[in-house]
């Protein structure tokens, strides 16, 4: 049996990712982000001061793309602005833990919520001696912005890596992994990114533009391996994880939740529903439930603080047990 009707048998499953990988193409600098996160865990991990190591969480973030052509023009897009990863990398920061945000290019980054849409342009103006300055209403906005992101750079708690293609995605996410393989429990796999489902594997992908002259587009599709089953059995099998599940029917969300976190032996699935994904989130463990909403009496709040509140806890309590 394969992958794709429940029962997973390890064999093809490898066969799969392993010819996923031998066939995407070289991730650029694969040398230099290796370097970046093999400089980030040890700095984490063994901070100044005699400090205890501090827990490291890959937050990903944004949507990934499946081109269609390897120069590419066109392609098929994953939902996601983003908000959730950036806003929930702010509180596990604020919680002590170290961040690897992997993000799509483009999308929501980190200290940037209360910026307008185009803050270059519209937060700044020129004086007439020619030098810049921030304009009046934006001044508080701008000042919180740069000295929390310059702070969680600086101290050494926020690495930040971008990608746009699944290629990109699983090649970053999978060097990610393995270097965090040694924190055991310390690690935390926070899975926010909206990953594509299907793909055109490289060497079958046109190299030039589709011509339209050509008729119909008739394109075959291929099912992108089951990443998480090597992520929990290979990659970091003692790190604490936890997917998300988006659904836009409502009724089958809580069921597809549970089936994820039972295959892919997740600590916990986060279930959204598209339209309400801001208001609330019901996180599914193997024995609960818990559905986490924004405190709605306060204009500002978000779901992503009570969350992170509770995967905190979680991981602390697992954290423990592991030590046992
Ligand atoms: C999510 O469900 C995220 O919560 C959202 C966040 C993408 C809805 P925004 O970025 O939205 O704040 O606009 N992410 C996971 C989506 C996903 O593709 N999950 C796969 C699935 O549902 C499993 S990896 O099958």
């Amino acid at each position: 049996m394969d992958s794709r009707n429940g029962s997973v048998s390890e064999a093809p499953l490898d066969a799969e990712i392993e010819s996923f990988f031998d066939s995407a193409p070289p991730l650029k600098d694969r040398a230099g982000i290796i370097k970046k996160l093999k400089e980030f865990i040890e700095y984490n991990s063994t901070p100044p001061g005699k400090g205890s190591p501090r827990r490291v969480v890959c937050v990903t973030s944004g949507g990934t793309t499946v081109p269609l052509e390897q120069r590419c023009v066109r392609y098929i897009d994953n939902f996601s602005s983003g908000h959730r990863g950036a806003t929930s990398t702010e509180y596990f920061i604020k919680a002590g833990y170290a961040v690897i945000f992997l993000y799509r290019r483009g999308t929501f980054q980190p200290y940037c919520q209360s910026l307008p849409e185009d803050p270059l342009l519209e937060c700044f103006e020129c004086s007439d001696d020619s030098t810049i300055q921030v304009r009046q209403p934006h001044t508080e906005a701008v000042k919180r912005a740069v000295s929390d992101h310059h702070a969680a750079i600086a101290g050494g708690h926020l690495l930040k890596l971008s990608f746009t293609t699944i290629f990109e995605y699983l090649q970053i996410l999978q060097s990610i992994a393995m270097s965090m393989k040694d924190l055991g429990s310390l690690a935390v796999f926070y899975l926010a990114a909206a990953v594509s489902d299907f793909y055109v594997p490289w060497k079958s992908m046109a190299e030039h533009k589709i011509q339209s002259a050509s008729g119909p587009l008739d394109m075959r599709l291929v099912q992108v391996p089951k990443m998480l089953s090597a992520l929990k059995k290979e990659w970091a099998p003692m790190a604490f994880c936890i997917s998300f599940k988006l659904e836009t029917d409502s009724k089958i969300l809580l069921e597809k939740a549970e089936m994820a976190l039972k295959k892919y032996r997740m600590h916990m699935v986060v279930a959204n529903e598209l339209s309400t994904r801001k208001e609330e989130v019901t996180v599914v463990t193997g024995n609960e439930k818990i559905l986490v909403c924004r405190d709605k009496t306060q204009a500002d709040s978000d779901v992503e603080e009570p969350l992170i509140e509770l995967i905190v806890g979680r991981h602390s309590a697992y954290v423990k047990d592991s030590d046992l």
